[in-house]
């Protein structure tokens, strides 16, 4: 399988995340791909390459221009007003308020975000940028005629809407990809969402289209961040309508009750007809993770690698979450030498 990976990664480095009240150093941190790509070269999985340049064309096919700018420039911006931490959003246009495009940073950041615990840092922008192409360069070996890509993005995506950044996403990373296998000639493509906490932004992303069916599982929103979307009525509206599909699950799910709601998803997938799959590929459901709630061990990892190689399509690996750092590359590795040997 090959892979796709950036050192830029580590530009993205925030010294904090809002956290419990606290100030704490972010769970999503540079570290977390260091072990996945120890462990990947431990099982000799070593077809590793760099991206290439970043096709910003494609990324403006997911999210809005003045959205891009303001990840562009907001650094610069914050500087200038002669703020000396990272940013971090305080105001917000919530329902009742007015939704207006701000002129000052503050305003401008409370207008993009969705949540406070992603602070955005001199290199934020360069990270996440690096994030996508990597995303994008594996996607073009799947779209040219290989089995499986694994794309190393840091950082994470699937909380990224339109013009929305949070969850520790910036660009969409998998929506992107997704994309871009449709103008690459696909005509349906699957995104399916493994990763603990609901893609939000991937779902909004497509929820009015019936040419990309999203499906994810994860924790149920009224315990489980990111709690505004990511209830099972969610179904998708307009020509999108029955082409969202959620799969809510309680505190605690082990991998038996996890492994039938996938089940039903590869079901969906092979009855819409899908040409390529993008697969959300987060392990925060391993039942160690710091910030999640799921029972998953390290073995059902693969057990799920396989479920997923008997779809028999062209499959995406894109990195999102995980938090366990001793076990990330186990879990990751296990999906992939899974899928690899399912196949
Ligand atoms: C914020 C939790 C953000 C979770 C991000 C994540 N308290 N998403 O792992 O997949
Ligand atoms: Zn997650």
């Amino acid at each position: 399988m090959k892979i796709i990976y950036s050192d830029e990664h580590r530009n993205h480095f925030a010294q904090g995340e809002v956290y419990g009240g606290e100030l704490v150093t972010p769970f999503e941190r540079p570290s977390r791909i260091e072990y996945i790509m120890r462990e990947l070269r431990a099982r000799k999985l070593t077809d590793i390459s760099p991206p290439d340049v970043l096709d910003m064309a494609a990324v403006a096919r997911v999210h809005a221009p003045d959205f891009i700018e303001f990840l562009e420039t907001a650094w610069r911006d914050w500087t200038a007003a002669g703020y000396r931490g990272e940013i971090i959003a305080t105001v917000f246009p919530v329902p009742g308020m007015r939704k207006k495009p701000a002129k000052f940073i503050d305003g401008r950041v409370g207008y993009y975000a969705h949540s406070v615990e992603t602070a955005i840092t001199a290199g934020t922008w360069d990270a996440a940028r690096s994030s996508a192409a990597v995303a994008l360069s594996a996607q073009k070996i799947v779209a040219n005629g290989a089995r499986s890509a694994f794309a190393l993005c840091r950082p994470p995506g699937h909380h990224a809407h339109r013009n929305l950044y949070g969850g520790y996403c910036f660009l969409n990373n998998a929506a992107i990809a997704a994309q871009a296998f449709r103008d690459a000639g696909a005509k349906k493509v699957a995104i399916l969402d493994v990763d603990f906490h609901h893609g939000n932004g991937t779902q909004d992303i497509f929820y009015e289209r019936s040419d990309v069916l999203f499906l994810s599982l994860h924790g149920e929103p009224e315990e489980a961040y990111p709690h505004f979307l990511g209830y099972a009525d969610e179904k998708g509206a307009g020509a999108g309508e029955g082409f969202n599909v959620n799969y809510p699950l309680p505190r605690g799910t082990p991998f038996g009750p996890w492994a039938e709601a996938l089940e039903d998803a590869c079901g969906r997938i092979s009855k819409f007809g899908a040409e390529a799959l993008v697969v959300s590929l987060g392990v925060d459901t391993y039942k160690h993770d710091p910030i999640s709630f799921f029972g998953l061990d390290s073995r059902d990892f693969a057990a799920y690698g396989a479920r997923i190689a008997k779809l028999k399509l062209p499959a995406l690996f894109v990195m999102e979450g995980g938090y366990a750092i001793d076990a990330i590359g186990v879990n990751t590795v296990n999906v992939l030498t899974g899928f690899l040997g399912g196949a």
